[in-house]
């Protein structure tokens, strides 16, 4: 099959569009905002276009049939608060060409999806984890984002569009092209990453109630303040994970809510993130021991009363190895002598749909390892490249049932 450059990326250059922000190509394009709904309902039309049939989940998540049995690609179209254009877009846009070139080339036949929620602005990888079975989505709709607001509110932005439960028995497998969001490729200099396995993830709020407080009267001695403890517990879990962890494990406090968050008064309630993420399950369970340890003696030491959240996790995935093969074949083809395997530190929605059927991934290189900021970007010959890695895929797959 023949891939045709210039519409991928006109195409992928139009979904930047919708929600684009900031410096670079910044997008900001949550899921269930006004921009991810415009992006989904165009999105569908160029599904329509390319002659597949369009179906939307209760979730939101957007699938372009192909009719019969298929070979399922994307990724998914909502962004982080403040992300770049091609985290997820790359992916669904790559789909959508590589569904298109195979049906002017008389087959095989490629259906596309735009999974809903990726970015985990009410869990972790939240539409496809639905979609997977990991969640239902009545636990789904219980889930809130960091402003209160339920998933079963957000989603009604989007009931106009569902057409109903999409089956999976459709579908072959699955391939999900996407850049790597890391330093390797761009530090090697390869173009193309073969995806071995994806690493696992824990997520889930934790909460110190101490004593809101005049901040001018209120000795220090006799404070329970909440901030404080945030900044003790942050300096002694880096000191206890340090036995436990290696090079790759990473653990995150990136979202932190001060109540009342004023100049002049002692913060009486903090909530906050804590994420972390490991290729290995034994791994992910010491490091909750010492999570959870560390901010029941904070607690103490500092007078708060602790809670924790539900906590979401994923685990590890390997990746399917036939699929991964007609990638690596495809990776010789397109860059030959200039690609590796490689493990993923980020998360993706073929972690989710690895419960349903084989799952393959792809990764072109991030220039300068940024990714989840609006500078986030790849070379244009790379992102191409990826999509040739596809269509060589496809082509070596065609004859799969
Ligand atoms: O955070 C992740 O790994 C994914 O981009 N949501
Ligand atoms: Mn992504
Ligand atoms: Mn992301």
């Amino acid at each position: 099959m023949q891939i045709n450059p210039e519409r991928f990326l006109a195409d992928l250059h139009t979904l930047r569009s919708f929600g684009a922000a900031g410096v670079g190509k910044g997008v900001v394009r949550p899921a269930y905002s006004d921009a991810d709904v415009a992006a989904r309902q165009w999105l569908a039309q160029r599904m329509r276009d390319a002659g597949l049939h369009v179906q939307v989940d209760a979730m939101g998540n957007l699938f372009g049939l192909a009719g019969g049995p298929s070979l399922l690609m994307g990724s998914h179209s909502d962004s982080q608060p403040e992300g770049g254009w091609l985290d997820g877009a790359l992916g669904v846009i790559a789909a959508l060409e590589v569904a298109r070139a195979a049906a002017e080339a008389g087959g095989p036949a490629v259906s596309v999806v735009s999974f809903q929620d990726e970015e985990g602005r009410f869990g972790v990888t939240t539409g496809s984890a639905v979609w997977g079975g990991h969640l239902t989505l009545s636990e789904a709709d219980r889930l809130t984002d960091h402003g209160g607001v339920a998933l079963s509110e957000a989603r009604q932005a989007i009931v106009e569009m569902v057409t109903g439960d999409v089956s999976a028995d459709q579908f072959t497998g699955f391939i999900e092209l996407h850049i790597e969001q890391g330093p390797t490729l761009d530090t090697s200099g390869e173009q193309i990453g073969v995806v071995t396995d994806i690493v696992g993830i824990r997520d889930m709020k934790v909460t110190f109630d101490g004593q809101q407080n005049h901040a001018g009267t209120t000795p220090m001695h006799l404070r329970r303040d909440a901030f404080q403890a945030v900044s003790a517990f942050n300096a002694a879990l880096n000191e206890r994970l340090r036995n436990i962890v290696t090079p790759q494990s990473v653990w995150t406090i990136g979202h932190v809510s001060l109540h009342p968050n004023a100049s002049s008064i002692v913060p009486g309630r903090a909530v906050f993130s804590m994420q972390w993420r490991d290729a290995d399950t034994d791994r992910l369970a010491r490091m909750e021991q010492v999570i959870r340890n560390t901010a029941s003696e904070i607690a103490d030491d500092h007078g708060m009363k602790l809670s924790f959240g539900t906590m979401l996790g994923l685990e590890p995935v390997a990746m399917d190895s036939r699929l991964r093969s007609a990638l690596e074949a495809g990776a010789d083809t397109v860059a030959p002598d200039n690609w590796r395997t490689m493990p993923s530190g980020a998360l993706h929605d073929a972690t989710n749909v690895s419960r349903l059927m084989p799952v393959a991934m792809l990764f072109v290189p991030s220039i300068g390892g940024v990714s989840h900021t609006f500078e986030e970007d790849t070379a244009e010959g790379d992102l191409v490249a990826g999509v040739r890695v596809l269509a060589e895929a496809m082509d070596r797959l065609g004859s799969m049932p």
